[in-house]
């Protein structure tokens, strides 16, 4: 199969007939495609996503549909995100080397991806709902967010090559318009395509919606979604994105990768530990959560230290973009202009993110894209609990991101908010 071919689906009956002949793919997992065994794993809203192992190996092959998977043909959508996948990749493992699969091959016209297979990892939003605590999820993931975050932007690169960049990813519009409207937008109005849990969210659904601050929140935080072009974004860095053993992990699917505000990335990742917590309740048959709630909590904490403590290092010893330009601070002898000045974006990344992580958990809900932390609870009145403190919790960090100044503060309020005994 060439890029010269016009884009046809893969099945588990074609793929290895059609990439047999693939080096890449050969080289990693043997010649004799008649001995390939291929399964599809695509569990995602979008992509088909088939496991090969030959002989020698394993790999990956992802492959973009020209519609989203989770609706059906009615809803089309270009090719050209597995595009902007490539290339995110390519950018994230430059700047935060070993957090993403390895790629070995990308065919434009196939929208095709052959890379890494990840074994034994397993997605973290499983492992959460299993109730499994990964003593690096942290570590790794903060170390991610800070370096992609910082090294796609003004403060590191070189203007002109970020500006070229953000030209490049300007063209993911649909994967933007996705977002702009599942996020920002439907949660908020009875949308076409939303649905929640009912009749048991019903009243605090409509209160929801009827929240004018929350409503200006939420729009405020579409406006910078979509004016503000800071860095490149992952763009759907959830748990559904990261792929964990005890010891790795691995952030993958960055296909709504573009140019937007660092704090999206750490508000959408934080929501869903978030939402992991308050979704234990509905996952406590074989034995109390109560350790693994904590332990949600100290990763939200550890998280957020570790991108602060990773950002501000990036600040001292990379800072090297037009943004702050040294010349105006350390070159002066000011380096407590430096640190004031690093001090006053990490607040506003901190005052971003509260509100990010807000909207996150309720689209969750409200929206059209669920997720399994809820959704795998099969007693709709205690998945409903579950879900209505993570909506009032949401609304809260929204609504109040000004008046809250640690993640302590906030895992306070998870707190409070779970141990309340009504809804
Ligand atoms: C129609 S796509 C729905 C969601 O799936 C993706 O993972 C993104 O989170 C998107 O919002
Ligand atoms: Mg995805």
């Amino acid at each position: 199969m060439t890029g010269k071919t016009p884009f046809e689906p893969l099945s588990v009956e074609t793929l290895a007939t059609r990439l047999s002949t693939n080096e890449a793919l050969t080289r990693r997992i043997g010649e004799d495609a008649s001995r390939w065994k291929v399964r599809e794993v695509g569990d995602g809203n979008l992509n088909l996503v088939f496991i090969v192992e030959g002989d020698q190996g394993a790999a990956v092959v992802k492959q973009a549909l020209p519609y989203v998977r989770l609706v059906g043909d009615s809803w089309p959508l270009p090719l050209k995100r597995s595009f902007f996948e490539y290339h995110a990749l390519t950018r994230q493992e430059a700047r935060a080397p070993g957090s993403v699969p390895a790629i070995y091959h990308f065919d434009e016209t196939q929208a095709l991806i052959i890379m890494e297979y990840l074994s034994p990892h397993i997605i973290l939003r499983r492992a959460l709902i299993e109730g499994r605590q990964l003593p690096n999820i942290a570590r790794d993931i903060g170390l991610f967010m800070a370096r992609t975050l910082f090294r796609g932007s003004d403060l590191s690169m070189v203007t002109r090559d970020r500006k070229a960049d953000l030209a490049l990813f300007a063209d993911n519009v649909e994967l933007c318009d996705i977002t702009e409207n599942l996020v920002f937008s439907d949660p908020y109005f009875d949308a076409k395509l939303n649905r929640h849990t009912s009749p048991q969210l019903d009243a605090l659904v409509a209160e929801l919606r009827a929240d004018r601050d929350l409503k200006v929140e939420a729009q405020r935080l579409k406006h910078l979604f979509a004016a503000n072009a800071e860095t490149l974004l992952h763009g759907d860095l959830h748990s559904g994105s990261i792929m964990v053993t005890d010891t790795e992990t691995r952030m993958i699917d960055p296909e709504f990768a573009f140019y937007g505000p660092m704090a999206f990335d750490v508000g959408m990742l934080l929501a869903n530990f978030w939402m992991a917590f308050f979704s234990q309740r509905g996952h406590e048959q074989n034995g109390k959560r109560d350790a693994m709630r904590a332990y949600l909590l100290d990763v939200t904490a550890q998280t957020w230290s570790v991108f602060r403590t990773e950002f501000s290092h990036l600040w001292r010893t990379e800072r090297n973009g037009m943004l702050y330009q040294k010349s105006l601070f350390e070159d002066q002898g000011d380096r407590l202009g430096a640190e004031q000045a690093l001090d006053h974006v990490l607040h506003r990344i901190w005052d971003d993110l509260l509100g990010f992580a807000g909207i996150e958990v309720h689209r969750r809900i409200l929206g059209l894209a669920h997720n399994a932390d809820f959704e795998t609870i099969a007693d709709e009145d205690l998945r409903a609990t579950c879900e209505a403190r993570a909506l009032k919790f949401g609304r809260h960090i929204a609504v109040n991101r000004r008046h809250i100044h640690s993640i302590d503060e906030v895992n306070n309020l998870a707190t409070l908010i779970e141990q309340e005994n009504r809804i």
